[in-house]
C-alpha cells in the first residue's frame, strides 16, 4: 500500500518480539475499519463477542460460524495467532442451554452433555488455528467469603462444571493451551480465590495450563505492586500467564462525567506514564507472560464507551480514533530500548 499513515511507525509486536505476543480484540466492524492498524501492530487477535456461546450456538440445532471463520481467516492470511474467547461463561449464553423444553431447568446430566457437545464442536472446528482458549470466564465471586459466583452453570451442574469444561476442551484439542480467565484479578482477596481455584484444579489433574488476567484497569488502580503480587502468585503455580483484555480507562473509579468529547489536559500524559509502568512490569515477567491482548485496538471503538457509564466516551488504548499513535504508544515503545 502507498502513502500509508503506518509508514515509518515502528510495529508494536516487533518491539516485543522475544517477550510476548501483542493482541487486540476485534469485532466485525473493527476488523474492516482497523484492518491496516491491526495488521501493522498486532500478531494476535481475539473475538470481542463472536466466539461467545450465544453467537456461535444460538439454538440447540444451530451453529453460526460465519464471523468467527472470517476472523480466523484474517489471522491466518497474515500469520497472526488467535486467542479463543470464551467457552463457558455466565453471560452471553442462551437460555435454551439451561432449560428442559417445558419451562423447567435442565438436569445436570443434560447441561453437561450440552457443554461437552458445544466445546467439542467449537474447539474441534478451530483446532490448530487457536493457540489458547479461555475455557472458563469469570467463575470466581467478587463477594468476600464466597468462592464461586452463583450461576446456572454452578447451580445446575455443580462446582465441578469448571473441571468438566477443561477436560472436554483438552479432549477436543490436546495442543491448545487452556486458560482460566477473570477480572479484578489483581485485587488481593479475589486473587487468592483465583489462586485457590486453579491450584485445586491442578491438584485434581485437570488440564489447565494458564491464567488470563483481564486487566481492565484505570489511571490509578490497581497499583503496580498489586499487579506484581498477582503475577508472582499465579506464576508460583507453574502457570503461564496471559494478559487478556488490557485497557487503561482515563477516568478514575468515581468519575461519572459524560460531557467530555476529548481527553482533558494531562490525561493522555498520565495514561502514557501508567502504560509505561505496566509494560515495564510485563517485560520484567516476560518469562511468565505469553501474550498481552488489548480489549480493542484504537479509540474509535472501545466497549468502555458504554461501560460502566452509558454514553461516556473513553480513550483507553494506544492509538487514537484516527489510528495515530498516542503518547501511550510511544511510552510503551520506549521501554523496549532499555
Ligand atoms: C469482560 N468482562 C468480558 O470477559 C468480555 O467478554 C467482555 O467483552 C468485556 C469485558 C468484564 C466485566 C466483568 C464484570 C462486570 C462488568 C465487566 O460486572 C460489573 C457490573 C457492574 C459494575 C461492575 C462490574
Amino acid at each position: 500500500m502507498v502513502n500509508s499513515k503506518m509508514d515509518g511507525v515502528p510495529k508494536l509486536h516487533e518491539a516485543f518480539k522475544g517477550h510476548f505476543k501483542i493482541g487486540a480484540a476485534v469485532n466485525p466492524r473493527t476488523l474492516t475499519a482497523q484492518r491496516e492498524l491491526l495488521a501493522h501492530h498486532f500478531n494476535s487477535v481475539t473475538a470481542e463477542n463472536e466466539m461467545k456461546f450465544e453467537r456461535l450456538h444460538p439454538a440447540e440445532a444451530q451453529y453460526t460460524f460465519e464471523h468467527a471463520d472470517r476472523l480466523t481467516a484474517f489471522a491466518k492470511d497474515r500469520g497472526m495467532g488467535v486467542r479463543g474467547h470464551t467457552l463457558v461463561w455466565h453471560n452471553q449464553t442462551p437460555d435454551w442451554v439451561f432449560e428442559n423444553g417445558d419451562g423447567g431447568a435442565a438436569s445436570r446430566q443434560t447441561l453437561l452433555a450440552r457443554m461437552k457437545s458445544h466445546i467439542n464442536t467449537v474447539v474441534s472446528r478451530y483446532k490448530g488455528s487457536i493457540y489458547a482458549w479461555d475455557v472458563v470466564n469469570e467463575a470466581v465471586s467478587d463477594k468476600n467469603g464466597e468462592l464461586l459466583r452463583p450461576s446456572k452453570w454452578r447451580d445446575i451442574a455443580g462446582e465441578d462444571f469448571i473441571a468438566k469444561a477443561f477436560e472436554y476442551a483438552h479432549e477436543a484439542d490436546p495442543e491448545a493451551r487452556l486458560y482460566y480467565n477473570d477480572y479484578n484479578e489483581s485485587v488481593p482477596e479475589k486473587r487468592e480465590k483465583i489462586y485457590a481455584l486453579v491450584k485445586s484444579l491442578k491438584e485434581q489433574g485437570v488440564p489447565v495450563h494458564g491464567i488470563g488476567l483481564q486487566a481492565h484497569w484505570n489511571l490509578e488502580r490497581p497499583s503496580v505492586d498489586d499487579i506484581r503480587e498477582a503475577i508472582e502468585r499465579y506464576a508460583s503455580l507453574g502457570m503461564t500467564l496471559q494478559i487478556t483484555e488490557l485497557d487503561v480507562s482515563v477516568f478514575l473509579h468515581d468519575d461519572r462525567r459524560t460531557d467530555l468529547t476529548a481527553p482533558e489536559e494531562g490525561m493522555l500524559e498520565r495514561q502514557a506514564e501508567r502504560y509505561e509502568r505496566i509494560f515495564r512490569l510485563f517485560k520484567e515477567y516476560a518469562a511468565n507472560i505469553d501474550s498481552v491482548t488489548f480489549w480493542g485496538a484504537a479509540d474509535d471503538y472501545t466497549w468502555l464507551d458504554n461501560f460502566p457509564v452509558r454514553g461516556r466516551k473513553n480513550w483507553p488504548l494506544l492509538f487514537d480514533a484516527e489510528h495515530n499513535p498516542k503518547p501511550s504508544f510511544w511510552s510503551v515503545m520506549e521501554i523496549t530500548r532499555s
